[in-house]
């Protein structure tokens, strides 16, 4: 089976074997969610572990990360079966000081498939970039994700940033990523918590009251 096989490829950083595991992989019509649930997401999951108990550094998870990445452009199209940009639409990014963006964009392309406009501001987004969005883009939902303990405040930043500029009833704001929990977003008075991309997309829908 190829999943192992792929999981193994990222874990290595070898963006060139992931692409082909992952290929033939859909060619055999192994569901894409089922690539990116049982061999991509663990594989980061494990490259976490192994940067933890220094088995890994910093230049190792990089590669990880951009093979990951590979794995996320190949199944991009195939997790996208929405009725496109009818839904609503959302500003995303990740919060300031913060580079990691694999989970955000993984909640970008699950959004798009589930029929959202999405703007994403990409990474390190300050709090006054995201108000200059929600300004220029009107859209119905601020997301934010943050990978660092240390980025959380950055989104109590932001949410602050809108009330200032007047702009916090005119969205819902719902935060994500790993360190976040539903009691800090309770706390900083974001709307939504969502553990992962797909509840990301079912939380929006019940904020805008789409069935
Ligand atoms: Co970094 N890093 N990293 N890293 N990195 C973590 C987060 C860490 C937990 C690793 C560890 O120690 N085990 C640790 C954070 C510790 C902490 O704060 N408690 C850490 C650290 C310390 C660092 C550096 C400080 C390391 C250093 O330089 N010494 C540094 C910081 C750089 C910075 O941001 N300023 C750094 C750098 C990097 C790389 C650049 C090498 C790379 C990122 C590359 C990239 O993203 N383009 C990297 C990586 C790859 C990781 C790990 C291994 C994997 C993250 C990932 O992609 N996960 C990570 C360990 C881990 O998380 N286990 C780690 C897979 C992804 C699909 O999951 O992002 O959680 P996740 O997203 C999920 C959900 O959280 C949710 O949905 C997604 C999909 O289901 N979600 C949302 C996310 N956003 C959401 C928003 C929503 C809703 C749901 O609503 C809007």
């Amino acid at each position: 089976m190829n999943l192992a096989k792929i999981n193994q490829a990222i874990i290595n950083g070898d963006a060139e074997l992931t692409t082909a595991e992952i290929s033939a992989a859909i060619e055999q019509g192994v569901p894409a969610g089922e690539i990116l649930h049982q061999a991509c997401i663990p594989a980061m999951i494990e490259v976490g572990r192994l940067f933890e108990t220094n088995e890994i550094f910093v230049p190792e998870m990089l590669v990880s990360a951009r093979a990951m990445q590979q794995a996320l452009d190949l199944l991009r199209p195939l997790l996208m079966d929405g009725d496109l940009n009818s839904a609503g639409k959302i500003v995303i990014g990740t919060v300031a000081g913060d580079l990691h963006d694999i989970g955000k964009n993984l909640v970008y392309i699950m959004f798009e498939g589930s029929g959202f406009e999405v703007i994403d501001l990409g990474t390190d987004v300050e709090a006054e970039t995201f108000v200059q969005s929600v300004k220029e883009n009107q859209p119905d939902i601020v997301g934010m994700s943050a990978l660092l303990t240390t980025t959380m405040p950055s989104m109590e930043k932001t949410i602050k940033a809108l009330q200032q500029a007047g702009l916090r009833e005119q969205v819902f704001v719902m935060i994500g990523g790993a360190p976040v929990t539903v009691d800090f977003a309770e706390k900083i008075g974001a709307d939504a918590y969502a553990p992962d991309a797909s509840s990301a997309t079912r939380k929006a829908r019940e904020l805008l009251g789409i069935a």
